[in-house]
């Protein structure tokens, strides 16, 4: 059985407690509703010591989070970057991937969930490569989902929210039964929307594109810094709707996400992309490896360091 290895701590209301005390009751109201909103982070080691990405954004995503769905979260974004720092420090290991939530605890059963408390806690545990480090490095191969995007009219995609992952887990399993490793899903357009735990990019005549926030996409975090690399790396990048058979006709396609990083896909719905070698890719790839490990001056105001 694989499982997630202990680590010694967790954030929970307000404070650290050990790692096997974390626990909630089984009439925790967010587990049978969905009123649950959620952040992935990541720390690395870099040369200064454990530093976390972009945390400022992610916590800023985690409120905003919580805004639309009318959680009024009982800690301040500051208290809840705080805490991360706190536990990445208490765990005493760098590289850690951080699962701020915050849910409609015990209280009230029923559909209104602002009758139960808000709980918040901040777990870390570590995660390698997301879709395997095979595919990683020479990808991974995606099928286009029969499940549809949720979007905004029914579950607001831009917010993190528990509820949205079940969408995300049709299409999931789906792809793992059929032999993929991984979903692609499209919008009620019809338009590629993105993975079920990732962002999706192309890549056709050194152009590169991702469908934008309208498609129905959580706005990404590493799509915003793929984003930012693109143009450090002097190319061009559109943000656009591209359909299915533009999936197809592309020179390269990767996922973004926190737990995948940049993940190559090399191959969709049985068609090989483009000639199977990932230039543009392997670029982006190592200036967000270069990017979260301290390695690059230029983006190192996006480091929170624990030390
Ligand atoms: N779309 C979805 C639906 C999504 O869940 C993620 C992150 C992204 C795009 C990429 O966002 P960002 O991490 O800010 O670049 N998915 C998180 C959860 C994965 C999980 O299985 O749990 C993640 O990567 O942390």
């Amino acid at each position: 059985m694989v499982g997630i290895r202990a680590l010694k701590k967790i954030w929970m209301d307000g404070r650290l407690v050990d790692w096997a005390d974390a626990k909630v009751h089984v009439l925790t109201h967010g587990l049978h509703y969905g009123y649950s909103i959620f952040e992935g982070i990541r720390s690395h080691d870099t040369p200064k010591g454990p530093a976390i990405f972009r945390l400022k954004e992610h916590i800023e995503r985690f409120s905003n989070s919580a805004k639309v769905y009318r959680m009024k979260l009982p800690y301040s974004a500051a208290e809840v970057e705080r805490a991360c720092v706190d536990l990445v420090r208490a765990n005493g290991v760098p590289a850690v991937y951080l699962r701020p939530v915050a849910f409609s605890g015990y209280g009230e059963m029923g559909l209104d969930p602002t009758k139960s408390p808000i709980q918040v806690a901040v777990a870390a545990w570590e995660w390698g490569a997301y879709l395997g480090a095979e595919g990683l490095e020479h990808g991974v191969r995606a099928t286009v989902s029969s499940w549809v995007r949720m979007d905004s009219r029914s579950l607001p995609p831009q917010a993190k929210c528990a509820a949205n992952y079940a969408n995300s887990a049709l299409a999931k399993m789906e792809a793992v039964v059929a032999g993929y490793d991984e979903a692609i899903l499209l919008n009620s357009q019809g338009m590629v929307a993105e993975g079920p735990g990732e962002n999706i990019f192309r890549v056709k005549n050194d152009i590169v594109s991702s469908p934008p926030a309208s498609s129905g996409i959580l706005r990404g975090i590493t799509r915003d810094s793929v984003v930012r690399f693109v143009a450090d790396e002097g190319l061009s990048f559109l943000r656009t709707d591209f359909t299915r058979e533009e999936l197809f006709t592309a020179d390269e396609l990767f996922y973004s996400g926190t737990a995948a990083g940049i993940t190559p896909i090399r191959e969709v719905d049985g068609r090989p992309i483009g000639n199977g070698r990932y230039p543009i890719t392997k670029r982006l790839q190592k200036r967000y490896d270069d990017a979260v490990r301290g390695r690059s001056p230029q983006y190192e105001s996006w480091l929170t360091y624990v030390a």
